[in-house]
């Protein structure tokens, strides 16, 4: 009789471990929902060198981003800077590459960001006028104008994980190239992107 009391509470116990995988029993297969990575949605800022109390360098925050691997991540960026000038023979930073669909710009009132601004589509910026930085990423053919004073808008597919070397290849710095300050800077205008 009291062996009888001690199973009973113990097979039950057991049953509704099986169905919701409580108590650390394993669930089987059966009961697993599918995994897909839900896509993922970021926010960056670009701040400018007055925004950072810095004499000269604007930066990426962040500089060293993280993001899921196998993933369509979508990242918006929120660029508080304006134009540089893509010197002659890199006019191609202008077009993105390794994205998926289109280049997502809308203006942003630096004094004014949160405003609702209706955002366009575009296959590529001005060189001349209508790029501010870039994210690039040589080893993943990524490459991303960014729009002054805007938000700009792009989806890529993470891949692998990994470490990613990023670089801005609109030379924004100083020097008489424009190469030095933040563009050699890491966690201003280069760093290092982790897929994981
Ligand atoms: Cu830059």
């Amino acid at each position: 009789m009291k062996l009888h009391r001690l199973l009973i509470p113990a097979a039950l116990l057991g049953a509704a471990a099986f169905v919701t995988g409580c108590g650390g029993v394993s669930v089987p297969p059966l009961y697993q929902p599918a995994v897909a990575a839900a896509p993922v949605h970021v926010t960056w800022v670009i701040a400018t060198p007055a925004m950072l109390g810095s004499d000269e360098k604007p930066a990426y925050l962040p500089g060293n981003p993280v993001l899921p691997a196998n993933t369509d991540v979508t990242v918006t960026v929120v660029n508080f800077d304006d134009a540089t000038v893509l010197p002659a023979g890199t006019e191609t930073f202008a077009t993105p590459t390794g994205i998926v669909g289109g280049l997502s710009v809308a203006p942003m009132d630096p004094a004014n960001p949160n405003a609702d601004t209706p955002a366009k589509t575009v296959a590529s910026l001005d060189p001349a006028t209508g790029v501010s930085h870039t994210f690039t990423v040589a080893k993943l053919n990524l490459n991303v104008p960014i729009a002054p004073k805007s938000r700009t808008t792009f989806t890529f597919h993470t891949g692998a994980a990994g470490t990613y070397a990023w670089q801005c290849m609109d030379p924004c710095g100083t020097d008489p190239a424009g190469w030095g300050g933040a563009m050699a800077a890491t966690g201003y205008m280069k760093g290092t992107l982790t897929i994981a």
